[in-house]
């Protein structure tokens, strides 16, 4: 799909020496889909929306993170008081001697991961650097510019630390109890998933933690669960031939007509109907 809208550098750098700049967004209000003449890591701190990335849908959340390049279309959907943070950069102006590659997915061309989930542990500090990068790039000093940049590459550094794909896992274990459970959630859409054994797993309180979700994503975890379903199920619907019920098994559905009516009742088209409006890319 091409877009129409490019975000252009003039709007978001205050001049064409500056490599990184911070554009927060609290909240997040719906925004078409993009291009941009920069590249951004978003970071998501709370609430959720749709963010629908290179066709890709993706229900985010509290930890989640993007590495998005110049080129790649996104938007916003359905939010509901998502606040994240926007790190926006261009590799071209970038004057440090590091191997920015080996920190920013995708800063090459080629097959690269851009969705990842930040552990708890990595938190407070990629929320401090980046207060010191919107400090920094506000200013007007000598060596501001030359700052700023050196703060972008302890935050690459301090993400790589602490992401890890999806299905990889934490590399940690020392995840809050609210960020393993939305953890576990991503990774386990092809199995059925029950809180009770979790919270039993985890020795909590299931009560407090259904609370303690509600409140910092803005949703029930059902109906978080039920939109990530829905989104991998858009996804498989679009990017694979899998027959409709195969569809259903891998989204975790044990009954396919089940997933039909949760689907049609979501999207307001059938699956097949999805499929046929969005055809195989
Ligand atoms: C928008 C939106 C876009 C980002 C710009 C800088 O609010 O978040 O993704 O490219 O800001
Ligand atoms: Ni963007």
């Amino acid at each position: 799909m091409t877009s129409q809208l490019i975000l252009r550098k003039s709007d978001f750098f205050s001049s064409s020496e500056q490599a990184v700049n911070v554009a927060e967004r609290y909240p997040q209000d719906v925004f078409a889909e993009h291009t941009h003449e920069f590249c951004e890591l978003v970071i998501v701190w709370r609430g959720n929306g749709l963010h629908v990335l290179n066709d890709r849908p993706y229900r985010i959340t509290r930890g989640d993170l993007f590495y998005i390049r110049a080129q790649d279309c996104h938007s916003y959907t359905s939010v509901n008081d998502l606040v994240l943070q926007n790190v926006i950069y261009c590799p071209e102006r970038l004057k440090l001697n590091l191997d920015w590659k080996a920190l920013i997915p995708g800063f090459e061309e080629g097959l690269f991961q851009p969705y990842w989930r930040l552990g708890s542990g990595g938190m407070n500090p990629v929320r401090q650097i980046i207060t010191q990068i919107e400090q920094e790039s506000r200013s007007a000093g000598a060596f501001s510019f030359s700052l700023t940049e050196s703060l972008f590459a302890q935050l690459l550094i301090t993400l790589h630390r602490y992401r890890f794909a999806v299905d990889s896992g934490p590399v940690t274990s020392s995840e809050t109890l609210l960020d393993k459970l939305i953890t576990a959630l991503v990774g386990n859409l092809e199995r059925t998933f029950v809180l009770e054994q979790f919270c039993h797993e985890n020795q909590c309180n299931e009560r407090a933690l259904r609370q303690q979700f509600r409140q910092q994503t803005g949703m029930s975890v059902n109906n978080y669960l039920r939109q990530l379903r829905i989104c991998h199920a858009q996804y498989l619907l679009r990017h694979t031939d899998y027959m409709i019920s195969e569809v259903a098994t891998r989204c975790g559905f044990e009954d396919s007509n089940y997933f039909s009516v949760v689907f049609t009742r979501e999207t307001q088209m059938t699956p097949s109907q999805w499929r046929q409006r969005h055809p195989i890319t």
